[in-house]
């Protein structure tokens, strides 16, 4: 992306004051995202430009953010709640649009910064974890309301495990760069789970889970916390809201809330499932959701955190032997690493699967 198409974007949206200066956020694998600043006391925004090969229908996908923010922030409104801090507030381009187009045809969208907050892409801190588990929670149940049928599936099959694991098995069949020979051993641990990856499919299929409004991208990084208190102020990141259960959500909060390192941590000594801070998310959000789940959905809370972790895993793995067609990469192992990371995870959870079982049933 030119400069020149993020100075278009810059001067498109309509902020308080023209913008001054301007810093590229540096998480995020899919999307562009910069911080805008417009001079002392203003308010400040997040300029974003959306990939369109991953979501190639943006206009749609804008509709769906306008209304779950909107939805959000009539229940926010409804407790007394702060409704320009605790949801996304989307700012409009000049022309009305919630959306600006460049001149290369790069599709750009504007929200208010929210001060105060902080978020982390990872954190040991278990008081972290249990808040960021009741936020998530919150926002499924402001959500659980939310006319489903209305939405856009953004990305279609987005957490169907099988359709995952089916690409996977193309990518390692093309293997279009010469990179599964590498990657052997892995490969073969990933597709042995294969039999596993139907577990939330036939759930759904059979009507023991339900399916609910969710927001498919549930990790640490994408609650905005309060600096000074630490609660969960904000869920961010609506572009993959869409139908699904919620073992979804629980699922990949705890991928990423409950290991023990960072999702692209290459020293795999340091990387584990760790069962308290599984524990603390089952505390969480069960605790925020208690009346609205299942008992067959508490009970299948781990296959959650398993599946998307595999999933994961597998997303990465596929998309090294595609050649980093799909993620952003920060040097050209990236995708590899991030995938050993997450299997890891998994051969750790496949020993302790009955630990993790116990630990929902005391919560039922
Ligand atoms: C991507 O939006 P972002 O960059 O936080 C991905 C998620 C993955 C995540 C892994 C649309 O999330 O599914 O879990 O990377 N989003 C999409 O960090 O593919
Ligand atoms: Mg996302």
């Amino acid at each position: 992306m030119e400069v020149k198409h993020l100075k278009e974007a810059l001067a498109a949206f309509a902020f308080a004051a023209e913008p001054i200066a301007y810093k590229r956020c540096d998480s995020g694998l899919i999307n562009d995202t910069y911080f805008v600043h417009c001079g002392e006391g203003m308010s400040g925004y997040i300029l974003q430009r959306v990939n369109t090969s991953v979501f190639t229908e943006p206009e749609k996908l804008m509709k769906n953010v306008r209304g779950v923010c909107s939805h959000v922030a009539g229940k926010i409104a409804e407790s007394g709640g702060d409704v320009h801090r605790m949801v996304r507030t989307v700012i409009p381009a000049k022309d009305g649009k919630d959306y600006f187009c460049d001149s290369d045809g790069g599709f750009w969208r504007a929200f208010l910064e929210i001060p105060g907050v902080v978020s982390y892409e990872y954190s040991a801190d278990p008081c972290i974890h249990y808040k960021s588990a009741v936020a998530f929670g919150r926002f499924f149940n402001q959500l659980s309301d939310y006319p489903a049928e209305t939405l856009y599936e953004t990305i279609p099959d987005f957490h169907n495990s099988e359709k995952r694991m089916a690409d996977f098995k193309k990518a390692v069949e093309a293997d279009s760069v010469g990179r599964a020979s590498e990657m052997k051993s892995e490969i073969e641990f990933a597709l042995s789970k294969a039999p596993l990856c139907s577990f939330i499919r036939d759930g759904l299929r059979s009507g023991a889970f339900r399916v609910c409004v969710t927001h498919n991208d549930t990790k640490l990084g994408n609650v905005l916390m309060d600096e000074k208190t630490g609660d969960g102020v904000c869920i961010i990141d609506l572009d993959n809201v869409m139908p699904g259960s919620v073992l979804y959500d629980f699922g990949d909060a705890v991928r990423c809330g409950a290991s023990s390192a960072p999702e692209d941590e290459t020293d795999l000594s340091r990387v584990s499932f760790e069962l308290d801070l599984f524990e603390i998310y089952v505390k969480g959000f069960v605790g925020e959701l208690k009346d609205s789940l299942t008992k067959e959905e508490i009970l299948s809370l781990p296959m959650g955190a398993y599946l998307m972790t595999l999933e994961t895993g597998i997303r990465f793995l596929g998309d090294y032997l595609n050649g980093d067609v799909y993620y952003q990469i920060k040097y050209p192992e990236h995708n590899r690493d991030r995938a050993r990371n997450q299997l890891k995870l998994i051969a750790d959870m496949d020993r302790k699967m009955p630990e993790m079982e116990k630990i929902v049933k005391k919560y039922i």
